[in-house]
């Protein structure tokens, strides 16, 4: 498969197991999850081809579960699911890429999930700038998850080393 057939079929992934699976008749369970077989046949794709994309995928967004014979998005849902994942310990900075228009707000209200489910933030600096360049020029925060986890705030760890928390308030929040 060619890198844009594998960017096209990732993109079509990241829409139906993230946001909008009945737009090609799938049904996602509690946690996520789909038959393989179903995506297979709505997405009109082989086994083999997806079996590509999901180990060719820069940010390893989609996983098997331990059987192979489903799959799920590790993160960056906005339809109600439970991952099931285990609260964690963050380290003790972690880092959000962003842009400048949303600072005013940000700096007010803190970070929110928006659409999504959590708030996703990195473990690195370069991470960070990458998913705030996807907007414009990146501006990245510098979250205090030592002093949020002191303070009761839980965090998760996506299978894709995302980490995840239902918000930020200003306080803990910097400009690096
Ligand atoms: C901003 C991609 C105004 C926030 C990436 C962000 C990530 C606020 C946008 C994953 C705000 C939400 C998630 C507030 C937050 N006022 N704006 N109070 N709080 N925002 O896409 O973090 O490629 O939902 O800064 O790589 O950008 O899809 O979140 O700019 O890991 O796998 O509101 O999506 O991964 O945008 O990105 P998003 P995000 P994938």
């Amino acid at each position: 498969m060619n890198h844009a057939r594998m960017v096209s079929v990732s993109k079509r992934m990241a829409r139906h197991l993230r946001h909008a699976p009945e737009e090609i008749g799938i049904t996602l369970d509690a946690a996520g999850w789909v038959a393989v077989a179903d995506l297979l046949a709505a997405l009109r794709i082989s086994r083999e081809e997806l079996e590509a994309v999901v180990a060719g995928n820069d940010k390893r967004r989609f996983a098997f579960d331990a059987t192979g014979t489903r799959i799920r998005a590790s993160q960056g849902h906005s339809v109600a699911v439970d991952l099931g994942l285990e609260p964690a310990e963050p380290p003790a900075v972690l880092y959000h890429g962003t842009v400048e228009r949303f600072l005013p707000a940000i700096l007010r209200e803190g970070l929110r999930p928006m659409n999504r489910h959590d708030v996703h933030l990195s473990a690195d600096t370069e991470t960070a700038n990458r998913v705030g360049r996807r907007r414009g020029a990146a501006v990245v925060l510098v979250v205090d998850a030592a002093a949020m986890a002191a303070d009761g705030h839980e965090f998760r760890r996506s299978a894709n080393g995302v980490w995840l928390t239902a918000s930020v308030p200003p306080r803990y929040l910097k400009r690096s």
